[in-house]
This record gives C-alpha cells, sequence and structure tokens, in this order.
C-alpha cells in the first residue's frame, strides 16, 4: 500500500486529493496545524478514513517530525496562503507560508531521507509536489501560457509561488531529488473558499433567489481566468508523482472567460438579472491585477494523458445548485452554521 502526505489537507484541493487517493488505496496522512484541528467540515466525511500529524509549514522541525513519523512514498504540498488579496495585508507572513514553507517541506524530506550534508538523493525515495499557480505568470506577454512562459507575478502571493516553484525545481537539480509542481490555472468547486470570486458569485446567486441576501459587490469584472473543476486537477498532481521522470506541467482548460461571463451563467441559473443585483466597487479592485490567465496544457495531455472533464458552465451551475441547497437549508435551521455537513 503506498502511502501520501498532503499538506493543506482541510482546503479545497486537499478534500478533493484526499478521496481520489483513498479510492486508489492509498493511505493518506493529513498535516493538521493548529491547537485543536482534529478535521475540518470538508474532510469531515471521509475523516475516518485518513490519519493525521501535526506540524505547521512555519515550523521547520514539526515538518521533520511529521515526514520521520509518516514515512510517506509520496508528499503533495498543497498548504498556502492561497488568497491574493491577503497577500497584500499580510505579505511577510505569505513569503515565509507560501514560499519558505515549500523549503522547509523539501528540507524535512531530505533530512529524514538522510541525505545529509552532500549527497544525491538515493532513488526510490520520497516523491514531491509541488501546487505552483499560473499566478506566477502575472502581468502576461503571451498566450496562451505554458511551462516556459516566464514569471511576471503581480501580488506577494505569485512571488511567493514563484519563490516556491523554482526552489522545488532547485532541489530537483541539486539533489537529484524526485519533485514535480503542477503550475495550476484557476479550479473551483462548491467546496471551494467563499472569498474566491466564482463561490462568491454561487453563493450570491443563491441567497439573492432565495430573499437571503439583497445583492453582490465585485471588483473587476473585466478580468479574465482559465476555471476549471478541483476534481479533475487533483487527477493530474497524483499522474505528475507517478511519471518516471518529475516535471513541471500547466494544468488549465484552455478557455478564457471574464468575471461577467461568472455572474451571467450564475444569475441565469436562478432566472436573474445580474444587472439589477451586482454593482462593481473600485473598492474590491486590487493594487496591481492579473488581467487575463489562459493555460496552453498541451504537454500535460501529451505526456500525462490528463484531460479535464467539466466545462465552465456545468462548473457554475453545479456550483449554484449547491449554494441553493445550503440556503434552503439555512431557510429550515436558520442557526445552523452555513458550511458544515454539506461537503
Ligand atoms: P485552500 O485555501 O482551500 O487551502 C489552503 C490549505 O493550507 C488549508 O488546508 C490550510 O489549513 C493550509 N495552511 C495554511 N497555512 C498553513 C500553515 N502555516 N501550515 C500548514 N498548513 C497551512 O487552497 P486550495 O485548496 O484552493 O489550493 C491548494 C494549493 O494550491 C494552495 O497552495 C494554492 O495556493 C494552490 N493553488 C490553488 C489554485 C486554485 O485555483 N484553487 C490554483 C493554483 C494553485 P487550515 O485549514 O489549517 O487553515
Ligand atoms: P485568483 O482568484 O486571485 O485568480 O487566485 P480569485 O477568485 O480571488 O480572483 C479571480 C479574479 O476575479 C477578480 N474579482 C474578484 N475576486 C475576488 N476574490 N472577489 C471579488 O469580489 C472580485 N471581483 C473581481 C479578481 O480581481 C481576479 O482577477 C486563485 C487562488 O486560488 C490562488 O491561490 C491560485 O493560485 C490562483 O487562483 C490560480
Amino acid at each position: 500500500m503506498r502511502r501520501a502526505l498532503i499538506t493543506g489537507i482541510t482546503g479545497q484541493d486537499g478534500s478533493y486529493l484526499a478521496e481520489h487517493l483513498l479510492e486508489r488505496g492509498y493511505e493518506v496522512w493529513g498535516l493538521l496545524r493548529g491547537q485543536a484541528n482534529p478535521y475540518r467540515p470538508r474532510i469531515e466525511r471521509i475523516a475516518s478514513e485518513l490519519r493525521f500529524v501535526e506540524g505547521d509549514l512555519l515550523d521547520q522541525s514539526s515538518l521533520v517530525a511529521a515526514v520521520d513519523r509518516v514515512r510517506p512514498d509520496e508528499v503533495y504540498n498543497l498548504a498556502a496562503i492561497s488568497y491574493v488579496p491577503m497577500s497584500w495585508q499580510q505579505a511577510e507572513l505569505t513569503g515565509e507560508v507560501t514560499g519558505m514553507g515549500v523549503l522547509r517541506m523539501l528540507e524535512a524530506l531530505r533530512i529524514v531521507g538522510g541525505l545529509g550534508q552532500s549527497g544525491a538523493a538515493p532513488p526510490g525515495t520520497i516523491r514531491f509536489y509541488q501546487a505552483s499557480s499560473s499566478e506566477m505568470f502575472g502581468k502576461v506577454s503571451e498566450v496562451p501560457q505554458d511551462e516556459d512562459t516566464p514569471p511576471r507575478p503581480r501580488s506577494p502571493y505569485g512571488v511567493a509561488k514563484t519563490y516556491g516553484h523554482l526552489i522545488t525545481r532547485n532541489y530537483r537539480e541539486s539533489f537529484g531529488m524526485f519533485t514535480a509542481a503542477g503550475i495550476l490555472f484557476n479550479h473551483e468547486s462548491p467546496r471551494r473558499g467563499r472569498e474566491f470570486v466564482t463561490r462568491k458569485i454561487s453563493r450570491a446567486a443563491a441567497r439573492i433567489s432565495l430573499g437571503l441576501q439583497s445583492g453582490l459587490r465585485l471588483g473587476n469584472l473585466d478580468a479574465v481566468r482559465d476555471w476549471g473543476f478541483a476534481g479533475d486537477y487533483v487527477r493530474a498532481m497524483h499522474l505528475m508523482l507517478t511519471q518516471d521522470e518529475p516535471g513541471e506541467y500547466v494544468i488549465g482548460t484552455g478557455h478564457m472567460h471574464s468575471v461577467r461571463d461568472a455572474v451571467r451563467i450564475a444569475f441565469e441559473a436562478v432566472d436573474l438579472d445580474w444587472q439589477a443585483h451586482v454593482v462593481s466597487d473600485d473598492r474590491l479592485v486590487r493594487p496591481a491585477e492579473v488581467d487575463l490567465l489562459c493555460a496552453n496544457p498541451k504537454k500535460a495531455r501529451t505526456d500525462l494523458g490528463w484531460e479535464p472533464e467539466v466545462g465552465f458552465e456545468q462548473l457554475m451551475r453545479t456550483m449554484v445548485e449547491a449554494d441553493l441547497e445550503r440556503g434552503l437549508r439555512e431557510l429550515r435551521h436558520p442557526s445552523a452554521p452555513g458550511d458544515v455537513h454539506d461537503w
């Protein structure tokens, strides 16, 4: 039985990846931080099948202890401060968690792997996946973007992810470690955090249609992204760690949509005219925006045989349906916490 350790298991991707690996017979461990974090809503359904180990990307010795305890075959480093606007408010912390945290995780593997100061990695040691991001591309000079597009990040988050990406590559080149990086474009699901734009929109459309909310305030409606479904993207993570050689792969759909498109689809799904409910508020516009991202996933298609299965319209509609169910539950049980027990 192969053993995987997932950092960020309580997040959107961690929950889908854990399910995917359990289905494939893996023993799945999750790294949990904090004093009382036995499980979280997204993984409540599968918590009894998971094993947990304590650790924090800010704490090197906790990561060494976690890797030493679990002795995984594969490590998926999904933990991060992942909300881009927060990275301007807490730039240093973002650098520490999202950037330096990758180095600490790699060092934990090197130390537990017995690499000491100099030697190359023995074959068959721990395989490492880093959650890199299209946000690294930032102010793009070419459309679509692929593995060779140069990074021009526009946020402290993007800068931190770029460090994580490059140090992952460097440890592969320096120590011969099996380190892969997935440059993932935006991916969403009903489990997406409410702060991200697709979920903010799906939740608002559902709640406005149920009379639970009066309107929706957004930032830049013209921003364009390549949005896919998180469940499709975790398949690619796993595929990257089953290759003979480690590498870097762009993962996205190759299709572009604007925030305005997302709003239109979501409000159409509940038969509402979005223009009557949505306003653009300059205060929500970012200090430096990433205007347009679009993936060229050719390498993943060719080398991994990976294809996304869920299109953007279907994704948005599924998210609205899930938020309608949550809204109806809220109407029936107004005191119940919103997002618990529904993942
Ligand atoms: P989420 O924000 O949903 O999850 C983030 C996870 O990181 C949570 O489990 C959180 O744990 C954990 N975490 C935060 N700080 C620490 C820390 N100091 N030590 C240990 N764990 C910590 O992110 P997603 O699931 O959406 O994304 C997964 C990864 O992929 C992230 O690295 C993100 O930056 C990256 N990414 C995401 C994309 C997307 O579109 N979703 C696209 C490209 C990259 P807790 O519950 O304790 O807060
Ligand atoms: P992003 O996702 O920053 O691309 O990062 P997000 O959904 O936050 O924003 C996408 C685009 O929508 C615009 N936007 C708004 N965004 C939010 N959150 N709220 C609003 O009200 C709003 N109005 C307009 C933004 O300006 C932006 O252009 C996500 C995260 O998951 C990262 O961790 C990941 O690395 C990247 O995707 C790829």
